[in-house]
């Protein structure tokens, strides 16, 4: 059983609960209407690396031996000739392998394979509830579920701050750091993007080193502009990995799977050699600090080493790029041997420090899972840290000249915003949501069974741009807007060099420019950055159509993006001052010519678009994604005819609403 090139033949019938959703999705869409699944006779693949990680352990992606392994399997999926045969593989996996990784492998051949794309991946917050919330829930779901019948249910409630108390400063942006929108949406993110598999085109996608640049940049950027709010300082970046690590972190979370208590860490703690060989890792610290001198060493000379000695120019288009993928590290890295696997290792030093040599045999921190990770403010230390060594690299680029930053013959007049919040204010509360818990507990409960959380919310609003174009004809312009802090920690006004670091993208999309005036309105709702709120917390009551239909298949096509419900920094109940930008640029000198029918797009600042081309021909992030000119010493200096700003407040008022009844 299970050797290569035998076949097999298991009865129908035969998920055991913990899949349920994602191969009774994959049997329902492709498989026969009823709940058995037929299996075919498969020649079997070997399956000995996947099946070496322990069917009840848990399963990181940043582990290298993990990574391998999810390759290999991620291969076995992508290699089944049509859908019949995965889903005949998957009976077959589904007793045997490791479930996070099953899901995760599955997940990444769902999105890959030309004939299941379109396909709905159920939410992962409802296959693995107990990555994203307060383990008592799953106590309490229990008990109801055996005494009251389904349709009396209440929802549990999951109170917002669970994990630390006001003792501890950190616990301010814990609302930001716990909220399940965004953990879902880092764990998507590295689902569209994975780090190995032999089909390179799955990992070889379009600037995707650049994108993995720019994504983590705008959470160190947002997550920033949060603190600011909740008057703590900027986060200070993880550069000394010999020294204590300030923040503890206490999860509260319980793995179903693994049947543990995820582990904590706590103040004070030091990363330290590692020596495991359960995960067959063996690295010292100072490892990590040889990666980091190679790729501070490359930086410094704007060029990479390559296996075969030379040496590959980094220029200003693509080095970003090529850095990123050096840094993250993927299996398209130039030179892992020596550029090494410094992102992804710094996450399983960090996750590991507890128990570096496995002498208490426990398993890694939150750090270690994406989709765990973003509730650590380690993560933003260590991210932070990231992003400072690739600001080294923007730093060396030319600045910009009025040749890109220009657009002759337009004129931004005004930006503004109207909205419930008033004139140039934004609103924020606190709502609650639900989600659906019965697909993902480790027992069947009878009927639905939900959860109540607690989450940001702002009120929606439309950007008001107006523009002149005084071209004589029309043009197509590129809006783009972002919003930051005008205050540092200390209520002076912010350098450029410090506020472009700060500065948040919100949206960017394209719009004819007729001659003359143009007043372009824009609703909040339509961001590039972000996701429906329906398609971050979707259950199975909000799902349009029926399961599998063309119209529910588009609502669930991509799970990645930022959730809506926080594009908007939380403010202060006095009103948080920020600054509104926007800025039109040359449609013709920036698009790029695809066919997009069909495609997920609207998250496509942070997520690209699948299976095409970044939709920008510019750096992300521009225009500051590098210092200006030095006599650029404000954001005003920075401003041509283009462009505009807007001073805003953000209002943050301490109540809580039910989703759905708005105010
Ligand atoms: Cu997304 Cu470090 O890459 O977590």
């Amino acid at each position: 059983k299970g050797e290569e090139g035998s076949t097999f033949q298991l009865p129908d019938n035969f998920y055991p609960d913990k899949y349920k959703s994602l191969s009774t999705t994959l049997a329902n869409r492709f498989g026969s209407d009823s709940p058995s699944i037929p299996v075919s006779d498969i020649a079997l693949p070997n399956l000995q690396l996947p099946m070496e990680l322990p069917y009840n352990e848990q399963f990181s992606l940043f582990v290298p031996k993990h990574r391998k392994m999810a390759g290999k399997l991620i291969d076995v999926f992508m290699g089944m000739r049509n859908v019949q045969e995965l889903i005949s593989i998957c009976s077959y996996c589904q007793l045997r392998i490791n479930p996070y990784m099953f899901n995760y492998c599955l997940s990444v051949a769902i999105l890959h394979r030309p004939d299941t794309k379109g396909l709905d991946l159920p939410t992962f917050v409802e296959t693995f509830p107990d990555k994203f919330m307060d383990p008592k829930v799953f106590r309490r779901a229990r008990e109801i579920s055996n005494v009251v019948t389904s349709g009396a249910r209440m929802p549990i409630t999951i109170p917002i701050n669970y994990t630390a108390s006001e003792a501890e400063p950190e616990q301010r942006v814990a609302y930001f750091r716990e909220d399940m929108g965004i953990n879902l949406h880092h764990w998507h993110w590295h689902l569209v993007y994975p780090f190995e598999a032999a089909d390179r085109a799955i990992v070889n996608k379009d600037r995707r080193g650049e994108l993995f640049y720019y994504m983590h940049q705008q959470i160190i950027a947002r997550y920033n502009a949060e603190r600011m709010c909740n008057n703590l300082s900027r986060v200070k970046r993880f550069n000394n990995f010999r020294e204590p690590i300030e923040e503890g972190y206490f999860p509260k979370l319980d793995s179903q799977v693994a049947s543990r208590a995820w582990p904590p860490r706590f103040t004070g703690s030091t990363i330290r050699d590692l020596d495991r060989p359960v995960d067959q890792i063996r690295s010292d610290v100072s490892e990590l600090e040889t990666w980091r001198d190679r790729f501070i060493q490359a930086i410094e000379d704007n060029a990479v080493i390559l296996p075969n000695g030379r040496s590959m120019q980094l220029d200003e288009a693509t080095g970003i790029d090529t850095l990123g993928n050096l840094m993250e590290s993927s299996v398209i890295s130039r030179n892992r041997p020596y550029y090494g696997d410094l992102h992804n290792m710094g996450h399983v030093f960090i996750s590991y420090c507890h128990d570096p040599d496995h002498r208490n045999l426990e398993q890694f921190g939150v750090m270690g899972d994406s989709a765990t990770a973003m509730r650590d403010p380690i993560f933003y230390r260590w991210h932070s840290y990231i992003d400072d060594i690739f600001n080294l690299h923007k730093s060396k680029l030319p600045r910009y000249g009025d040749d890109r930053l220009d657009f002759p013959g337009i004129r931004v007049s005004s930006v503004s915003i109207e909205g419930a919040g008033g004139a140039n204010a934004f609103a924020t509360q606190w709502e609650q949501s639900t989600v659906e818990l019965s697909r993902g507990m480790d027992f069947t409960p009878r009927g639905s069974v939900l959860a109540r959380f607690t989450h940001l919310q702002h009120e929606e609003f439309n950007y008001v741009i107006d523009v002149t174009n005084n071209t004589g004809r029309a043009a197509m312009g590129t809006f783009r807007i972002f919003i930051a802090p005008t205050l540092d920690e200390n209520g002076s006004p912010l350098p450029f060099e410090d506020q472009r670091r700060l500065m948040i993208e919100l949206d960017k999309f394209s719009q004819p420019l007729n001659a003359g005036n143009n007043t372009v309105r824009r609703r909040s709702l339509d961001s590039s950055v972000t996701i429906p709120y329906e398609r971050t917390f979707r259950s199975q009551s909000d799902r349009p159509g029926d399961p599998g239909s063309a119209e529910a298949a588009q609502f669930d096509f991509c799970g990645c993006g930022w959730p809506h419900h926080m594009l908007i920094p939380k403010g202060t109940p006095a009103g948080y001052p920020m600054v509104l930008f926007a800025m039109v640029t040359n449609w013709d000198e920036d698009r790029i010519e695809q066919d997009l029918v069909g495609t997920c797009n609207d998250a496509a600042s942070y997520c690209g678009i699948r299976d095409r081309l970044y939709p920008d021909r510019r750096a992300m992030g521009f225009p500051f994604d590098r210092p200006a000119d030095p006599s650029v010493t404000s954001l005003n200096d920075f401003l041509r005819p283009n462009m505009a700003v807007r001073d805003c407040t953000i209002r943050f008022t301490d109540a809580t609403r039910i989703h759905g009844q708005r105010s």
